[in-house]
């Protein structure tokens, strides 16, 4: 697959009429990461510890559209496919009724820095229907779990750390990268939650989050890395190009690449 895509990637250089071809599938701001590619792939997946119902995290080919829309924003961001998220707001027994899922990464981040989290993000397929079931807000979510390894809470090893992206700019189409280190909000869950103030009731910035977790003493560290949505309102809709630092995740039908943003 990896050889594949490099001989797209000079025939994109070379040959003018098939350029417009390759590049639509590979965007110029990233490239196939030649040691993460065959590395990362087979670590992601549905994290069944944070999924709760029989909600849908699939990677699959598409969206394309909604019908009438033409250009960039009628094709996934990155090759030809991403990761469709489904869940349910009144499917199950608990309360809340809802359902949650996280597709993610339990291996390739285990132990990173926290703080050193610097570029975060993706593009998000949004629908009206979206909006209309839970407003503008209501979005698929970043996840990191993580041990804040906070100074007053030394017992606290464990905390959900959730992205609140904006409101999608556009609708029933792809939207441009949202940037999750300038727009939006985070919170931390539990405890770690209370002692910072970031928490879900009053979110933080990405910088006030990052400066409420830099106090000194041992520092954060990530457990997983995800995308995910719930429990709160029903939600169908698509991910990709999730980054974080210097790799982009590329969601396909086949499986997720790990390309090296520029
Ligand atoms: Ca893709
Ligand atoms: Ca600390």
């Amino acid at each position: 697959m990896e050889a594949l895509f490099g001989v797209k990637r000079k025939i994109a250089l070379g040959v003018t009429a098939l350029a417009a071809i390759a590049v639509s599938a590979v965007p110029g701001s990233a490239t196939p990461s030649a040691a993460g590619n065959q590395a990362g792939s087979d670590h992601w997946g549905v994290i069944t510890r944070n999924t709760i119902g029989s909600p849908v995290a699939a990677l699959r080919n598409g969206p394309f559209g909604s019908f009438g829309v033409t250009g960039p924003s009628a094709r996934p961001p990155y090759g030809t496919g991403s990761l469709g998220i489904e869940v349910a707001d009144n499917s199950t027994s608990l309360t809340p009724p809802s359902e949650k899922v996280d597709f993610g990464n339990e291996v390739d981040f285990y132990g990173n820095p926290v703080l050193g989290l610097n570029k975060v993000g993706f593009h998000v397929f949004q629908t009206g229907e979206n909006t209309s079931h839970g407003g503008p807000g209501n979005m698929p979510n970043i996840k990191f779990e993580i041990n804040p390894n906070l100074t007053a809470a030394p017992a606290t090893t464990y905390s959900s750390m959730v992205w609140l992206p904006p409101a999608a700019p556009v609708t029933d189409r792809w939207s441009p990268y949202l940037d999750a280190t300038t727009t939006g909000q985070w919170f931390l869950t539990g405890n770690a939650g209370t002692t910072t103030g970031c928490n879900q009731s009053t979110p933080c910035t990405f910088t006030q989050l990052k400066t409420a977790l830099n106090d000194g003493g041992p520092a954060p560290t990530i457990y997983t890395a995800a995308v995910g949505k719930g429990r709160d309102n029903l939600w169908a809709g698509a991910v990709d190009g999730l980054r974080i630092n210097q790799n982009i995740y590329d969601f396909e039908a086949h499986g997720v690449r790990t390309l090296r943003a520029n």
